[in-house]
């Protein structure tokens, strides 16, 4: 997500050297206020505080990934199905094969209660067809994978999953089948604290 931070300041440099005046043979002292100082820095993600989507910007790390797809495009914070491209969401890469996995991992070991998972969901897209279909939610804790809720025969674009508070290092989607039982599809992956 912050892969954009050093190519703009990197432009912002070659821009100011490029476009330089010559430097003045007599320096004149300066009136009026100094123009703000551009320092170029861009802060890409901002501690989460309570209520916030946890799964934010963190690292993704799918079981595989299709084509020119990010595996980062379902924790971007676009769950809108309506702009299912490469960049917005994750679709697997192993056709009709099963079960593919999506994890995020957590900054440090945090309490869990609920997830929202969206999968694709558009008019062109529909989820009775194209969304998942039978999924679990897992949380890593100690290390190990729990099931945290388990979602079968699923039509609907947007799953909320309520469960007993854990201490989660990891969330991840393991997707069983989808719709058509083609491929895995995730547009946002959300996981919230209570
Ligand atoms: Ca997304």
């Amino acid at each position: 997500m912050a892969a954009r931070r050093p190519a703009r300041d990197g432009e912002g440099r070659r821009h100011r050297a490029a476009h330089r005046p010559p430097r003045p043979l007599h320096r004149r002292p300066h009136h009026g206020p100094l123009p703000p100082r551009r320092t170029g820095r861009r802060t890409s993600l901002t501690p989460k505080g309570p209520g916030d989507n946890l799964l934010l910007g963190e690292q993704a790390t799918p079981s595989s990934t299709n084509g020119s797809f990010s595996p980062c495009g379902a924790v971007d914070g676009d769950s809108n199905g309506d702009h299912w491209s490469t960049t917005t969401g994750w679709n697997d890469g192993t056709k009709s094969a099963f079960p593919d996995t999506y994890a995020v991992a957590l900054p440090t070991p945090t309490t869990l209660a609920r997830t929202v998972t969206t999968t694709l969901d558009s008019t062109k897209y529909p989820a009775p067809k194209y969304g998942l279909r039978d999924f679990d939610v897992q949380a890593q804790v100690s290390g190990a994978w729990v099931t945290v809720a388990s979602i079968r025969g699923n039509t609907a674009g947007s799953v909320t999953s309520t469960f007993p508070p854990v201490q989660a290092s990891a969330v991840q989607i393991v997707a069983l089948d989808s719709n058509d039982h083609a491929y895995s599809r995730l547009v946002e992956l959300a996981a919230y604290s209570s």
